[in-house]
């Protein structure tokens, strides 16, 4: 699905702002069949959540109902007329005027609305959007409604973030001609000094399509005509991780002399591949360095914010980190076009977090009943994440800094029936996107001997917390370990490995001269007997931390405000952990890790 863009013939109106907002249980009926009978008001982009001071409203299980006025540019009566929900966290129904005009499901991921035949040129609406944050074993991710002694539903959910909800992400009223360039795939790749871009374009009707590459300087570089091709381009500049360099694709759908549709694509040519236990950027090993990020911030929960955004990039960059994943789900479309644009390597990630019961056993990972099976991931599960998957990669295919797509996180890979649940998802990834590895992001308790998933996949990303969880305090014991798990990965897989979780929560301004957990030195120890171990085996392809910053959860005991791992504070404010971290990845000290020896 083709991001909203202003072209010579497309339109966009921007409609985020502040929205009338009510919740459910104190709302008529059909609250969506006239004005919203509620005082509050709601600011889009922005989870709702803590933007109130009222618990039942943070905590609020049902819909939400969001409501405002729109008018259609009165020169749009030729165009299709379209509403585009950049997300809607994580359920939609979408109302104009008094009529239910389409739903969507899945918190993370796009959806375009046609309501042409609804609205007219000129005049204005009534827009109204249900939203509802609810999670059960059915949906991505899952979760539990449990009703308390005193009558009211709880949200349950096997996830360490809170569950934020609402419309975290831009919302717009968009126009796209009656034929239309619906959907444009690149696939790039490079011999010598020649690239070139494969590009096929789908069209809402029969039209004579004509594409054109322009480099950054505008120059036209490769023109063809015909919906697919490729196209060639001589002394091409490459993407490179850190050194971002990006050809512009203007795809046209003509009539005659018309151009009746026109969109551009930015395209990066690189390559992405694993060859034994390399992980290759362009045909050269790469090494991730950086973080498990969340879209989290004070107010806005997972509301997407343009100077957040730009300032995590200046720290990520900052620390030297050339690399993060998107955990636990897909971020912002602009999140991805930020990271194309400066070479910062992403792995893409689902919203499939907590499918394990293993996670409510505690640290036993013992299911209190199994993970596959009807009571909990079960068909329509299956069905929900295969979905998903097809929306996240119809999003995000073209994004040259998209390496890899990893699938679930922590899933019950160590249980039977995680076989039969994510073979049929593995194969789906692989047909819609046959370029880029797969992987996911491993529990601590699917190891190396009782593991059933591995095989499917190309990389051992795992998440482990020696040091933390187990053998808390102990650097010795953690390192013995750490040391033993990796290399039972080496023998049994053969493939890359990296680490996509390590870390230690922190209370920045605690300090100890012993090993003691939550003190800001604790954690620099911590991560450094993590490097030391990474550092002994040439198979290691990659390190990330958890997380670039704290975060809000759910409320527990083993919880202080939120999740404190970050090496930024939630306000972005660096411990001890940011400028160790610096120093090894920016190579102030020592070597950067994963340069051979003599690039030193
Ligand atoms: C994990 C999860 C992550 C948690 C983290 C933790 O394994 O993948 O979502 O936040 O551990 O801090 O416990």
């Amino acid at each position: 699905m083709l991001k909203p863009t202003p072209t010579p013939t497309r339109e966009l109106v921007n409609l985020d702002g502040v929205w009338r907002f009510g919740i459910d249980s104190r709302l008529a009926s059909e609250p969506w069949t006239g004005i919203l009978d509620t005082p509050l008001e709601a600011a889009v982009p922005a989870s709702y959540n803590d933007q109130f001071t009222d618990a039942e409203i943070r905590d609020h299980v049902g819909w939400v109902y969001y409501q405002r006025e729109v008018r259609v540019p009165r020169g749009w009566s030729e165009e299709r007329i379209l509403l585009r929900f950049d997300a809607a966290t994580h359920a939609a129904r979408v109302y104009v005027d008094d009529e239910l005009v389409g739903e969507h499901v899945g918190g993370y991921t796009p959806f375009d609305l046609d309501i042409t035949d609804r609205v007219h040129a000129g005049d204005a609406f009534r827009l109204t959007v249900a939203v509802s944050g609810d999670l059960s074993n059915e949906t991505i991710p899952p979760g539990k409604i449990e009703v308390g002694m005193d009558g009211r539903r709880k949200q349950v959910y096997f996830h360490d973030f809170f569950n934020y909800a609402g419309l975290a992400r831009s919302v717009w009223l968009h126009s796209v001609p009656r034929v239309s360039i619906d959907d444009v795939t690149v696939v790039t790749a490079f011999e010598g000094t020649t690239g070139s871009v494969e590009y096929s374009v789908e069209t809402s009707a029969p039209t004579t399509v004509r594409v054109r590459l322009a480099d950054a300087a505008g120059r036209v570089v490769a023109e063809a005509s015909g919906a697919s091709g490729v196209l060639s381009i001589a002394d091409v500049v490459l993407w490179k991780p850190g050194a971002a360099y990006l050809y512009e694709l203007t795809v046209e759908a003509v009539d005659g002399d018309v151009v009746v549709d026109s969109y551009p694509l930015a395209v990066g040519v690189r390559t992405v591949e694993v060859k034994g236990h390399e992980f290759l950027i362009n045909g050269e090993p790469f090494y991730f360095t950086g973080f498990g990020k969340h879209e989290d911030s004070v107010i806005r929960g997972k509301g997407h914010d343009d100077a957040y955004m730009v300032h995590d990039f200046q720290l990520m960059e900052w620390t030297g980190a050339n690399s993060f994943r998107t955990s636990h789900y897909p971020y912002a479309e602009e999140v991805l076009d930020f990271a194309d644009r400066h070479g910062i390597v992403v792995i893409d990630e689902t919203a499939a977090v907590g499918l394990n019961m293993g996670v409510v056993g505690g640290m036993t990972g013992k299911p209190p009943f199994p993970t596959f099976s009807d009571q909990y991931a079960n068909d329509n599960t299956q069905a929900a994440h295969a979905q998903h998957i097809r929306e996240l990669i119809t999003r995000d295919k073209n994004h040259p800094s998209v390496v890899m797509w990893c699938i679930a996180n922590e899933p019950a890979s160590n249980e039977d029936g995680a076989l039969e649940y994510f073979k049929p998802l593995v194969d789906l990834a692989r047909e819609l996107d046959p370029t880029r590895p797969l992987t996911y992001a491993l529990v601590m308790f699917a190891t190396f001997q009782n593991d059933q998933l591995i095989d499917l996949f190309d990389v051992v990303s795992m998440n482990r917390y020696y040091g933390w969880y187990i053998a808390t305090g102990d650097l010795q014991t953690a390192e013995m370990y750490l040391q033993g798990d990796i290399a039972g990965w080496i023998e049994r897989t053969g493939k890359p490995i990296m680490m996509t979780e390590y870390g230690a929560d922190t209370q920045p301004g605690l300090h100890s001269v012993w090993d003691q957990a939550w003190t800001e030195e604790y954690q620099v120890d911590y991560l450094a007997m993590n490097h030391r171990v990474f550092d002994r085996f040439p198979q290691f392809v990659g390190e990330q931390v958890w997380n670039f910053a704290d975060f809000a959860t759910s409320n527990g005991i083993h919880r202080v405000d939120g999740n404190k791992k970050g090496v930024f504070t939630r306000d972005r404010k660096p411990k001890a952990a940011a400028f160790a971290l610096r120093k090894r990845w920016t190579g102030l000290e020592g070597r950067k890790p994963g340069t051979p020896a003599d690039e030193n």
